[in-house]
């Protein structure tokens, strides 16, 4: 029986912040904000029964309100990844975004999904945010409806669904993503300890310096970014720094709807993620602060958890072979991400 509590949290705002719990009564449970549409935790049983939160959290509430270098556990849109220059072309048109990173756009500009505040319904099993974003809220074009849902569906999968309606003539981009960061250890000091990661791909998309992509593919087979094979993820970590990289931050071209398969090597907690796209950004949080505090209190730190976020492929928007995330005039498009969670005995 799933039960849904609300709770406005204890900071002045001019909205109310609103926390929501949707509790599955077996360990498993999820909340909400109604700022960034963010989820912030993820609890689920290990083996013995324990239960915790698999997501990097901020521990201050306030922080889910300021931040824009993290991402922890936010609807990321109109697009997800970066865009060079912040800027394409459409039927010879040139449309300019919000640059928020240099010259390019990365997570729909400073006023993205993950910024805004959100209208809260609850459903069942979940609960939808919704929100009616026009060119002067977040400078992308076309007004946009975007619902954003939040369900238990059957077993122990939560289902995130991002709708993107575009209710203007002209024409919008929608790459919707969400950047949950995951720890399966109870102690998120222990950092990746212990995880195991698979990902069904043997291309990565190649990044020039600033990490926009080229419109090449790279083949990683038998390299230390091959995940098709489970590997233990500290052991790949230390590889690519050895060869001069800060961690992972690389767009997987995705061979299968199981996107990737996390989990624990001891306490039995388990996650597949399931998408409906081609890309997955894997990115094993290479640069921190430590004045940031996370979760029970403590500092920040690099590779503390791994974001997984599936979408289109980064630079589709000028490399068409990538996909297509331009929505026309009066189209509407649904994706959806799926946690499912296990415990091996
Ligand atoms: C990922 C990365 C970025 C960025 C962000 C927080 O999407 O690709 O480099 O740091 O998350």
């Amino acid at each position: 029986m799933v039960t849904i509590t609300k709770e406005k949290l204890n900071v002045q705002t001019d909205i109310p912040l609103m926390k929501y719990t949707v509790d599955k009564g077996n360990g498993y449970s999820f909340s909400c904000l109604n700022v960034g549409a963010a989820l912030t935790s993820l609890t689920m049983p290990d083996k013995d029964g324990n239960t915790s939160n698999i997501l990097l959290s901020f521990h201050d509430s306030e922080d889910f309100i300021t931040d824009q270098t993290y991402f922890f556990g936010k609807a990321i849109g109109r697009v997800g990844g970066r865009i060079k220059n912040g800027a394409f072309q459409y039927n010879n048109e040139h449309i300019q975004l919000p640059q928020n990173e240099g010259n390019n756009t990365l997570h729909g500009g400073n006023n993205g999904f993950h910024s805004l505040w959100w209208d809260v319904s609850e459903l069942e099993n979940g609960i939808v945010f919704t929100k009616k974003i026009d060119p002067g809220t977040d400078g992308f074009p076309a007004e946009l409806a975007v619902s954003i849902s939040y369900t238990w569906i059957s077993g122990n999968q939560l289902q995130i669904e991002f709708t993107g309606e575009n209710q203007s003539e002209m024409a919008t981009l929608f790459n919707p993503t969400t950047h949950s960061y995951f720890n399966l250890n109870d102690d998120k000091t222990a950092g990746l300890k212990n995880h195991l990661l698979s990902i069904p791909a043997r291309e990565t998309v190649e990044l020039d310096k600033n990490q926009i992509p080229t419109g090449k593919l790279l083949n990683i087979s038998d390299t230390a970014y091959d995940f098709n094979e489970e590997s233990n993820l500290l052991e790949k970590l230390e590889s690519v720094k050895q060869s001069g990289a800060s961690g992972f931050d690389d767009p997987y071209k995705v061979t299968d709807s199981e996107v990737a398969v996390l989990r624990h090597l001891d306490n039995g907690r388990r996650i597949r993620i399931h998408s409906d796209r081609n890309g997955l950004v894997f990115y094993s949080l290479n640069a921190t602060e430590s004045k940031i505090i996370v979760n029970d209190g403590h500092a920040l730190s690099p590779h503390m958890a791994v974001a997984l976020e599936p979408q289109t492929l980064p630079g589709a928007v000028h490399h068409p072979d990538f996909g297509n995330i331009v929505l026309d005039a009066g189209d509407k498009k649904t994706y959806r991400i799926v946690y499912e969670l296990s415990v091996d005995a």
